[in-house]
């Protein structure tokens, strides 16, 4: 089986766009590939997070998998901070990249200005690296990506080449796997911006555990144009996104969305989307409260996830270190 590598940051709450862009798809993958979903706290604090806040989000990120349909079974779910070789691999990396190539990187550039001066840690900038130690530690052939992550992942590949270059052949070259049906989910409230769950207003944003009142609340006050009708084009980002949101959730084209929609209001829209939403969301928030009640089942998952992934990680890394020169222990 080939193997898929992929993870995403308690950073903030998960949004409708973690889940739509990323999470609902890896569900899909589970029976073909051998796959490794981690939780990367490592990557979350690249920007400042209250540790109680960060314990909380890492367990609940954990059940959302799970209550996603990602079987633990199945796959290896771990939590990153519990396999050091991530650590260790990514300095390694870190070593053989370029001040030049990390500083290029749109996310870093993004992310830099968004937090402001000098406050930025050396790890956002180094984080591409962190990211690269993850996929190649695990031989990974696949890694399903976003557009936001394309680059990194770029990065990555030229970082697998240049090692195997450099000392002999170690990594394999990953390659991107674009789902078929891949939204992009931009902000409510700025449709020209992703939707992220660390922006500032809350309102542009749909939690994955919002509750029905809120989403209401927010898809209501998702910003919308004066056309006053109900097209798929650029020049209607607000619609557009409300319609994208439609479609990864009723699995249903633009085409259809628009003829179902023919002299119909952005109101009964916007209504069609919340009930799409809550249809979705209430049985997923359900099954993620009942799975965090019970702390020591969690427990068991992630400390069998961290057996399986520390063995294979630490295969590699050890192989990195002896190629490097160092002693071997
Ligand atoms: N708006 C989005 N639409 C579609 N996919 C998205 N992803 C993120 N936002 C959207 C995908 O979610 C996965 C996990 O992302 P991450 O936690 O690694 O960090 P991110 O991409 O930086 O996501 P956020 O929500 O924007 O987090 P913060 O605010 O912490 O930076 C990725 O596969 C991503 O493509």
């Amino acid at each position: 089986k080939k193997v898929i590598f992929s993870g995403i940051q308690p950073s903030g709450d998960l949004t409708i766009g973690n889940y739509l862009g990323s999470l609902k798809n890896w569900v899909k993958l589970q029976d073909e590939y051998d796959c490794y979903f981690c939780i990367v706290d490592l990557h979350a604090i690249t920007v400042k997070q209250v540790p109680s806040d960060l314990r909380r989000r890492t367990l609940e990120l954990m059940c959302i998998y799970i209550a996603a349909g990602i079987d633990p079974n199945k796959n290896t779910i771990f939590i990153q901070s519990h396999v050091p070789a991530h650590s260790e691999a990514s300095w390694l990396l870190t070593c053989n990249t370029y001040m030049g190539e990390l500083s290029r990187m749109t996310q870093f550039k993004d992310k830099s200005q968004r937090y402001g001066g000098e406050s930025i840690s050396a790890g956002l900038l180094a984080y591409p690296d962190l990211m690269a130690a993850d996929i190649l530690l695990y031989n990974t052939d696949l890694v399903p990506v976003g557009g936001d992550q394309k680059q990194h992942l770029e990065l990555t590949r030229d970082l697998a080449n240049r090692f195997n270059n450099n000392y002999s052949p170690t990594f394999k070259i990953p390659e991107p796997y674009i789902p078929k049906a891949g939204a992009r989910i931009m902000d409510l409230q700025d449709p020209t911006k992703k939707m992220s769950k660390s922006a500032d207003n809350v309102n542009g944003i749909i939690f994955l555990m919002d509750s029905p009142e809120v989403i209401k609340k927010k898809i209501a006050r998702a910003v919308t144009d004066t056309v006053g009708v109900i097209n798929y084009c650029n020049e209607q980002p607000g619609i557009k996104n409300l319609i994208d949101i439609l479609c990864a959730l009723r699995s249903t084209t633009p085409e259809q969305v628009i003829k179902d929609f023919e002299g119909k209001g952005y109101a009964e829209l916007k209504n069609t989307v919340t009930e799409a939403l809550i249809d979705e969301l209430e049985p997923l928030q359900n099954k993620v409260k009942a799975l965090l009640e019970d702390k020591k089942a969690l427990e068991e998952i992630y400390t069998e996830g961290a057996k399986k992934a520390n063995y294979v990680a630490m295969k590699t890394l050890r192989k990195m270190q002896k190629k490097i020169g160092f002693i071997p222990h």
